[in-house]
């Protein structure tokens, strides 16, 4: 059951409604506002406001279908990813790396066993693609992880190109 606040409010949001049609400035809606939300809310809601085109037939004053609304999307950003690199040196056991690799990444041996051989070959390899926060965890991990066994296996983060 909605509060007296708010059909408080939702008359109030009804009444400005009316005071910009009558200068025939514009047409806006915000249903959720008008049912159940408060003023804090409006003013973070999400919303373009269209002009009335006053040739349109949908546009009838004062009727209910002249509510013209356009939510505009969320302007969501993708978070930066980071590649978790390995790098190649003479005495971490190419079993070693494999197994890292199977245990971190989640790689098949199959998937495995072809990275570890681009790092020996070629100097470096990317193991896996993540979100900053998860590829600097697993780096630490595998470096920690190499270090307690013994071995100076190097693995670092690099951004990804957007
Ligand atoms: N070059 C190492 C060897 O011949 C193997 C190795 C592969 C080491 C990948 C590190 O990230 C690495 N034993």
């Amino acid at each position: 059951m909605r509060s007296s606040k708010n059909k408080l409010r939702a008359k109030n949001l009804r009444d400005s409604k009316q005071a910009f049609l009558q200068q025939g400035l514009v047409d806006w809606h915000l249903p959720a506002f008008e049912e159940n939300l408060g003023t804090q809310q409006l003013t973070r809601y999400p919303c373009t406001i269209k002009a009335i085109d006053e040739n349109d037939d949908q546009h009838q004053e004062g009727s209910q279908d002249n509510l013209d609304v356009m939510t505009a999307p969320p302007q969501l950003k993708k978070p930066p990813f980071y590649a978790v690199v390995l790098f190649n040196d003479d005495y971490t056991p190419m079993e070693f790396v494999i197994e890292i690799l199977q245990l971190y990444f989640a790689l098949d041996l199959d998937r495995a066993t072809e990275v570890m051989l681009t790092v020996h070959y070629r100097g470096k390899g990317v193991a896996g693609i993540y979100p900053r926060d998860i590829a600097e965890t697993k780096a630490q991990q595998v470096n920690n992880y190499a270090r307690s066994q013994g071995h100076p296996l190097l693995c670092q983060i690099e951004p990804q190109p957007e």
